[in-house]
This record gives structure tokens, sequence and C-alpha cells, in this order.
């Protein structure tokens, strides 16, 4: 029969109910748990989307479609999935323990995130290599970042395309699209943390391969900390670009993410939409990769190709 290699896809995670948020922002939180006032406001954001966040869902449908992707391209190896999450339950930890279990030996390992980080990559690689290495016995080959993978950038390619499509052609000719990820302290840059360098290239393949002169990149998200973070925030990114250049319509491309969550259908859908209203202009944000057929062939594409390096 063929070899077996473990697939561990490790992802964010989000409360499964409402009961969760507060553990989970503790966990966040490094242990602390954070005021209460703090921990209300993060409830009203998730009401604010509904209740719950579909991230647990998306997650788990890209990495199943990944999975079956995979076992159907090649005929080598049976890709064995397992799901780990960064702040909530199945952990990372429980992940590898999983498959140390079932007697998997090999291992590959990918985040669903593009941009590579001290913060965010490197912690969850470090995660599971340390469990594989208190365990013993199992080889994890990580991906570090994907952030310049062709068939990603091809999916926001084709997604502005459409979304330019849509648009009223008085619009198209005043617009201008803003790139974004998650905020990080800026402390990240004393030590030349190339995250920023990462989205300013994904950035840039994606509108030279639509055609596009008119973009910006910036960061959302910030925590609310005294520590200053990487700007400029994209809502003042929208305010200062309306004022200098009269842009009629903003475009929002955050693609420091993969799944429509909480810091899309918030940050962007409600707050960035808010000051494009106060301002008069038009918003629009394609739809994000979730388990879009293009967007999990360029996930197996990056996969494949690290176990051939
Ligand atoms: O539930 C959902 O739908 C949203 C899940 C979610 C994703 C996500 C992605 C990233 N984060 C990153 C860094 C930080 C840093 C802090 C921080 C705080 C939060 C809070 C929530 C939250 N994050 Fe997150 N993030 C998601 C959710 N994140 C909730 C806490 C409340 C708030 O600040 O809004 C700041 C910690 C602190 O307060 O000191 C730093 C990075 C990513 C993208 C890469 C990745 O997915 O790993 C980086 C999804």
């Amino acid at each position: 029969s063929k070899k077996k290699i473990g697939l561990l896809v490790m992802a964010y995670g989000t409360p499964y109910t409402e009961e969760d948020i507060e553990p989970y922002y503790t966990h966040i939180r490094h242990g602390r748990r954070p005021a209460d006032e703090l921990i209300e406001d993060l409830k009203s954001r998730y009401r604010a989307i509904g209740g719950i966040s579909p991230l647990a869902e998306i997650t788990k449908s890209q990495a199943e479609k990944l999975t079956k992707y995979l076992n159907r391209v090649q005929d080598e190896v049976e890709f064995q999935l397992f799901i780990g999450l960064k702040h909530i339950h199945p952990f990372i930890e429980d992940a590898v323990k999983e498959m140390h279990k079932e007697g998997i030996t090999e291992a590959v390992s990918i985040v669903l995130a593009p941009h590579y980080s001290t913060f965010s990559i490197k912690g969850y690689n470090e995660r599971a290599k340390k469990t594989a290495d208190e365990l013993g016995g199992i080889q994890i080959v990580s991906v570090d970042q994907w952030y310049d993978e062709p068939k990603f950038i091809d999916f926001w390619v084709n997604q502005l395309k459409a979304t330019i499509e849509k648009m009223p052609g008085e619009e198209r000719n005043h617009s201008v699209v803003i790139f974004s990820a998650h905020s990080l302290p800026e402390k990240i840059l004393q030590a030349g943390d190339p995250y920023p360098d990462q989205l300013a290239m994904t950035a840039k393949l994606i509108a030279e391969k639509a055609g596009i002169d008119a973009y910006a990149v910036g960061w959302q998200s910030a925590g609310q900390t005294a520590e200053p973070w990487l700007g400029p925030d994209v809502q003042d990114l929208t305010k200062d670009l309306h004022k200098e250049k009269g842009y009629k319509a903003f475009i929002y491309c955050p693609i420091g993410f993969v799944a429509e969550h909480l810091e899309v259908l918030f940050d962007n859908d409600t707050e960035c939409q808010i000051v494009c209203e106060e301002i008069g202009a038009s918003y629009y944000r394609p739809e994000m990769p979730n388990d879009h057929d293009q967007f999990i062939e360029a996930l197996a594409n990056v996969i494949l190709n690290r176990l051939n390096e």
C-alpha cells in the first residue's frame, strides 16, 4: 500500500460558541484575561457578524478539499489530514499528538496565511516541531511562506478583474485598490522581519498582472495595546487617498487573510465601508479565497513543490 504522509494544516481558529470567546481572547493575550470591556467589545463584534465567525467551517472545508485534491493529482503517497489551530482546540499540539497516535512518521505542514513573520508563521511551525520532537519519531517538513505562489496571485487577479468589470465606468476610472494584512507591533521591524516586504511583493504581483496602477498597501485590525503597530491603518489610508486623489471607489483586498472571517467581515465590510460612506465613495471587497478551487490548487502546488525540494 501507499506510504502515508501526515498533512498538518494550521490556522488561527475562532470561537465555536459565545462562551468560547473569553478563553479564546485570553489565549490570544498569552494567558492574561483581557478586561471585561474588551471581552464585551469582542462579543459585540462577533454579534455584528451574526453571532459566530464562519472561519471554523471555512478552515475545515479548505483543509478537506486540499487533502482530496492532493490525493487525486498524484498516486505515490496518501496524504492524511490533521487540523491544528493556534488559539482554540484542536490546538496545533493536539494535531501532532494525533498524528503520532496514528503512526505517522513523515508529515508536511502549511499555515493558512501567506506571509512569514516571527509573530505568525514562525510561531505555528515552532509549536508543531516542538511537539513532534517531544514525542519523537515524526519528521515535519514545514512550508514557511507562499505569498508569491502564482495560482494564489491569479486567484486575486481574477477576483479583481471581476470586481472592476461590475463597476460603473465613471467609478472604474477613479478607483484605487487597497491591499492589506493584519498589522503587527512595529518592533518586528528591528529584527528584519520579512512580513512587510512580502505583503508589498504580493500586492505588486497582483497589481501588475491585473494591470492596475492605482493601488496602495496598508494594515488593518491592529491590537488594542499601547505599543506602536505597523501603519498606515486602512481606514486612515482611505481618508488620505480620498483627500489627495479624490477617488470615487475603493476596492479592499485583505490579502494577508484567506477566509471571510471577523477581521474581514467586521474590519473591512463594516468599518471601512463606514469610512467610504462618510467620504461619499463606493466600497468594494472581492470574495476571499475560502475554498475556491483555484486557491486549493495554489495550496496543493505549494505543498508538492515543498516536498520536491
Ligand atoms: O474569529 C474570526 O473570524 C477571526 C479570527 C482571526 C484571524 C486573525 C488573524 C491574525 N491575527 C494576527 C495577529 C494578531 C495580534 C493580535 C491579534 C488579536 C486578535 C483578536 C481576535 C483575533 N485576533 Fe488576530 N486574528 C483573528 C482574531 N491578532 C479576536 C483579539 C481582539 C482584537 O484585537 O481584535 C493582538 C493581540 C493583543 O491584543 O495583544 C498580534 C495575525 C493574523 C494573520 C495570520 C494568521 O492567520 O495567523 C498576524 C484569522
